[in-house]
């Protein structure tokens, strides 16, 4: 049980999921990490899919490569929201799996992130979340105060170093 469910289409998706999940462990969201394949497994999908609602998943990340119809196929079946993941591929760079995603039909969104983007999947997931979650909205602003702090610091090293020294 989560609010969350994270799915792939194949264990060799997970490196980029996994980025996902480990933001979700960083707030403290509750989540299931599943492998399903839409093409090899669908009735098997389509009963997970058609009970996440029920489960209390509020929002899919859904991730896949090539002909990536995992994330449509959710987005059609779950009322709710559903980001999807594009995953690098070697034939064609990944551009197959992000048209695959992005290009649905009108009435069916994919929020769709860039190719490999697990860690930005998990942040929206939380930023959706956040929207009725006031304590979530002050972990994400903390986070991206933390994020300002870092960029900061690194101009500062550059202001006092130079380029030539700056590592
Ligand atoms: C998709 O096909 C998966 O999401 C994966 O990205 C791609 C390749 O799957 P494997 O052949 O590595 O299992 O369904």
């Amino acid at each position: 049980m989560g609010q969350v469910a994270i799915v792939m289409g194949s264990d060799s998706d997970m490196g980029v999921m996994s980025k996902a999940a480990e933001v979700l462990d960083q707030f403290g969201i509750s989540y299931e990490m599943r492998i399903i394949s839409a093409h090899r497994e669908p009735e098997l999908f389509f009963e997970w899919a058609r009970g996440a609602e029920k489960r209390g998943v509020r929002v899919i990340i859904a991730g896949a490569g090539m002909a990536a119809h995992l994330p449509g196929m959710c987005a059609a079946l779950f009322p709710l929201p559903v980001i999807g993941v594009p995953m690098h591929t070697s034939s064609l760079g990944g551009r197959d799996s992000l048209y695959s995603i992005v290009q649905m039909p009108s009435g069916i969104p994919v929020a769709t992130v860039a190719i490999g983007g697990g860690k930005n999947a998990g942040i929206l997931a939380a930023k959706i979340l956040a929207v009725s979650n006031p304590e979530l909205l002050e972990k994400l602003r903390h986070f991206s105060g933390e994020m300002q702090a870092e960029v900061e610091k690194k101009d500062a090293r550059l202001q006092e170093n130079g380029y030539q020294d700056y590592h």
